[in-house]
């Protein structure tokens, strides 16, 4: 068995007990554990001159070596190229996407300090594994420094539609720099067809239905592979004592009203103000429904630097205020909305307790919380997913009643349709999502990437 190299901007490795750890960070721990792999990526730290000095430690039977970055690092690259250019563009958001030549330049900078320090610690066998848009040309970066190993990037987020990626100064060197990997992974076909269309369209290379194009002499693999999550481990916590007292008390909180809701990260991709607009809508078109009915939206903030992370902030306090405003009443709020994390049995039981879950993002590569929703419900009297037909979920999750966030009226009728569904329609929707997220989980997500890249040869001299 190969050794595997997981490189992603950040490194999470485990933490002793899993209660608060992503699928994400559980899985590649059992994977780099086996093949006693490597997990490299940024500390998150800053120091005011990069030196390549790596921070090696070992968690739970988990290698991870991290560098820090300069703060003009983090402004230029991560602030910068990764949160303000490739994730709006990425996201559809053209609007929103600053194409600044000192980002670009942070970004290039960064991934070949990435190259420099990581070099060192490959040995000819290893796999190397690259996460996400951070990292786009790193795989070149370490080409150029010699390395033959078989190489594979994933995408964590949308690929964006030739017309929209043609925005992007540089551009074309960007998708080329891909082709330094020899699998490339999308979590969807809808993602997986824009990168062909551009690839045909715009650089005039040819791709086979099996996703194989040949460039300079070498064979690069495109998939689609959509991650799952750790639904054994969701199930398990939505099982606990712990979250069988949260489940408890969020119950008598709820005090007998319908409770619907939203877990997201506070940002713009995942169309939360759109959503409160929705349900106000559902509650003008439904007064018979006012005092029953509560929307619970756990959102905490994330890339408080970023201005349009802030602006966001602001008008969803000023949209759920308004709502509050125009429909409590003394014994009421329709939308109780907090910033706060919490951990991973609390959220299962919220899951559990909500008889909707409201997953509607403008546009997602994946989105999680859409699945976890899934595997924390109760078989015998399970709630109802709203699902967006832009989150690469919908893919998979087919009996979700699935919506476009665009439309308040859409995402207001799916609302009622979910608050008057009988058990019987709730079951029947909810196996087949249930056995979908139980067997495209996040362990076969990764040995599924896994084994298309060690089935890959290594690049010859
Ligand atoms: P994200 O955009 O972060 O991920 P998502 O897939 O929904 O989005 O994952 C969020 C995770 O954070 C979930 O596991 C959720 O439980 C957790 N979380 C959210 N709010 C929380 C809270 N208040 N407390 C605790 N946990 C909370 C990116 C892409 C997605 C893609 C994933 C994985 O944008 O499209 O699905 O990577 O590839």
């Amino acid at each position: 068995m190969s050794r595997l190299i997981v490189v992603s901007n950040r490194v999470s490795p485990p933490t002793g007990g899993n209660a608060n750890q992503g699928g994400l960070a559980v899985a590649l721990a059992s994977a780099l554990r086996e093949s006693d792999g490597i997990w490299f990526g940024w500390s998150g730290e800053e120091v005011e001159r990069f030196t390549g000095e790596i921070d090696y430690q070992r968690n739970d039977g988990v290698a991870t070596a991290t560098i820090d970055l300069e703060p003009q690092d983090t402004d230029e690259y991560y602030n910068g190229y990764a949160n303000r250019t490739l994730w709006p563009l990425f996201h559809y958001r053209i609007d929103l996407a600053e194409y600044e030549r000192s980002f670009a330049g942070g970004y290039a900078r960064v991934n070949s300090r990435f190259a420099d320090t990581l070099r060192p610690l490959i040995e000819p066998d290893d796999l190397i594994w690259v996460h996400d848009y951070h990292l786009i040309p790193l795989g070149l970066a370490l080409r150029r420094r010699e390395c033959r190993n078989r190489m594979g990037f994933f995408l964590h987020i949308p690929w964006p539609p030739r017309r929209l990626l043609l925005t992007l100064p540089s551009h074309a060197a960007l998708v080329k720099s891909l082709f330094a990997y020899d699998v490339i992974g999308f979590q969807t076909a809808d993602s997986l067809d824009a990168f062909v269309d551009y690839v045909q369209g715009e650089l005039g290379m040819f791709v086979g239905s099996d996703g194989i194009i040949h460039v300079a002499g070498r064979v690069v693999k495109l998939i689609t592979c959509p991650i799952g999550i750790d639904a054994a481990g969701f199930r398990r916590a939505a099982d606990d004592p712990a979250a069988r007292a949260a489940h408890e008390a969020m119950l008598e909180s709820a005090n007998g009203r319908a409770m619907l809701i939203g877990v997201d990260r506070l940002d713009y991709s995942k169309g939360l103000e759109e959503r409160f607009l929705a349900y106000e809508r559902f509650l003008a078109a439904h007064p018979e429904k006012h005092e029953q009915v509560f929307l619970l939206q756990i959102a905490p903030p994330s890339r408080v630097e970023v201005n349009s992370y802030q602006e966001i902030r602001a008008s969803l306090e000023a949209v759920s205020g308004r709502i509050n405003g125009a429909y409590a009443s003394a014994e009421w709020v329709p939308i109780r909305y907090v910033n706060q994390g919490y951990p991973r049995d609390e959220l299962a039981a919220m899951y559990r307790a909500a008889r909707i879950g409201l997953v509607t993002p403008l546009r997602d590569g994946m989105n999680l919380v859409a699945k976890e929703y899934v595997a924390a419900q109760d078989p015998d009297d399970p709630g109802v997913l709203i699902l967006s037909r832009f989150a690469g979920a919908a893919e998979q999750l087919r009996e979700a009643l699935l919506v476009n966030p665009y439309s308040a009226e859409d995402v207001a009728d799916a609302i009622a349709a979910a608050l008057a569904m009988p058990r019987e329609e709730r079951i029947a929707r909810w196996l087949p999502l249930m056995a979908n997220v139980e067997r495209e989980d996040v362990t076969w997500w990764m040995r599924r990437f896994i084994a298309e890249l060690a089935d890959m040869r290594r690049a010859v001299a």
